[in-house]
């Protein structure tokens, strides 16, 4: 078979099987082109896409600014290292720092290296700023949260499939539960060795776990109180998607660090980073940390065409309008229909909770009869479906995506 030749989906997803590693189990359909809300898979059937790369491409499958950005910087400069220095990385510094409100960025590639980046400045700026002794700092997390997939950040998270098998693991961090601002004040309060405190304003992996109103803002209160740095990983909820820039702006929260990644880049390229003041990211001096990709030429150039989409497109604003429409319709159809019990989400951050026991496979082959309606949605834990289109959506294509997603449910 010639490497080039157009596949059927069964022989793409055969050689899948065979020569990849098996740490994914895909939904049963192969695409091979997207454009906004759109893709369409190998046979030429089209999907509106309600993953949209787990909240990467929030702009829009193939933008055109963004794509246009990044084929003219390939063709210019694509890495020159952090070895010396490239014309683009300071002009997205700058604009990604105005935007955000921030002082600094620390450019690196997915999500998961900047969480890692923002729990090594937490534990320097404990040492060297607030005087921690040396190797007895302490992070507070939540049960139940997703940062990523590496060593470290495995050793906080309290999924068995995610952990088993990978230890040891690494020291000094404290599991909490989250949106429970008294056992944060218990820990904070008795603690006295405590950096940080690293959240997800919502939880997505978990299903789309919205906490109560006002639980941010009080808890960065309260590490405020106790010197201790509020970490927001905004890798999935931030870049619009929830109706707000970031989803902390709902508070009027601003974190002392804050995570970004996936959207940021409009899922055209990996493309992570970390922003705070000079007070907490000046302890991070030459040698300490880096990477060899990241804050390249193209990354710079592609973060700031999806950063410039979001503003000029007013994607929070779309989010925000659309979501609730979304609430609106679903929760009303959840009350006349026994298989959905429940809608919740912040703007296009959005979960139905499907009736049905945690081990069931409901939601699964819901998922299944969903993209043979021509969406694409995929369960997360237990029984739930997140569905997060891309923020170009207009208002007609959504209600045609209700009315599918409706017509789904209603033949089970
Ligand atoms: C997978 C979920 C989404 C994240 C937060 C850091 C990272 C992620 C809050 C790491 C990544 C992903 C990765 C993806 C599944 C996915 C996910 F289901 F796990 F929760 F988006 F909904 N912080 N989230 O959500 O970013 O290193 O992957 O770039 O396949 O594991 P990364």
């Amino acid at each position: 078979m010639a490497v080039l030749e157009q596949l059927t989906s069964q022989q793409a997803i055969d050689l899948e099987n065979k020569y990849g590693a098996h740490n994914y189990h895909p939904l049963p359909v192969v695409l091979n082109k997207g454009e906004g809300v759109f893709v369409w898979d190998v046979e030429g059937k089209k999907y509106y896409d309600f993953l949209s790369a787990y909240s990467a491409v929030n702009q829009g499958h193939c933008h055109p600014k963004i794509v246009n950005a990044m084929v003219q910087q390939a063709q210019t400069l694509t890495l020159t290292s952090r070895a010396f220095y490239n014309d683009m990385l300071g002009k997205y510094e700058k604009f990604a720092s105005e935007i955000f409100g921030f002082d600094k960025l620390l450019p690196m590639n997915t999500g998961a290296e900047a969480v890692e980046t923002a729990l090594k400045i937490c534990r320097k700026w404990a040492y060297e700023v607030k005087g921690i002794d040396e190797n007895e700092a302490e992070i507070i997390v939540c049960l139940n949260n997703f940062h990523g997939r590496t060593t470290t950040i495995i050793s906080f998270s309290n999924d068995p499939v995610a952990r088993k098998n990978f230890g040891p693991f690494t020291n000094g961090f404290i599991k909490i539960e989250y949106d429970n601002l008294k056992a944060l004040e218990e820990v904070l309060s008795k603690n006295k060795n405590i950096a940080g405190f690293l959240v997800e304003p919502i939880q997505g992996e978990a299903g789309v776990y919205v906490p109560s109103e006002g639980y941010l803002a009080a808890a960065k209160a309260l590490c405020e109180k106790h010197n201790v740095l509020f970490i927001a990983d905004e890798v999935q909820t931030g870049i619009a998607r929830t109706g707000k820039l970031l989803a902390v702006d709902h508070e009027n929260v601003t974190p002392d660090i804050l995570i970004l990644g996936k959207a940021l880049s409009g899922g055209a390229y990996p493309v992570s980073g970390v922003l705070a003041n000079n007070d907490i990211m000046n302890v991070i001096k030459p040698g300490n940390h880096g990477s060899t990709f990241g804050g390249n030429p193209i990354a710079a150039a592609v973060a700031i065409a999806a950063l410039e989409v979001v503003r000029d497109e007013k994607l929070a604003d779309n989010a925000e309008r659309l979501g609730k429409i979304f609430r609106k319709e679903l929760n009303t159809f959840a009350q006349e229909n026994d298989l959905v019990t429940l809608v919740r989400g912040k703007g296009l951050l959005n979960a139905v909770l499907i009736n049905d026991t945690e081990d069931s496979d409901t939601a699964w082959n819901t998922c299944l009869k969903l993209r043979d309606n021509g969406l694409l949605a995929k369960p997360t834990h237990g029984n739930i479906i997140r569905f997060a289109p891309p923020l170009v959506m207009n208002e007609e294509q959504l209600m045609d995506c209700i009315s599918i997603i409706k017509k789904t449910i209603l033949a089970f």
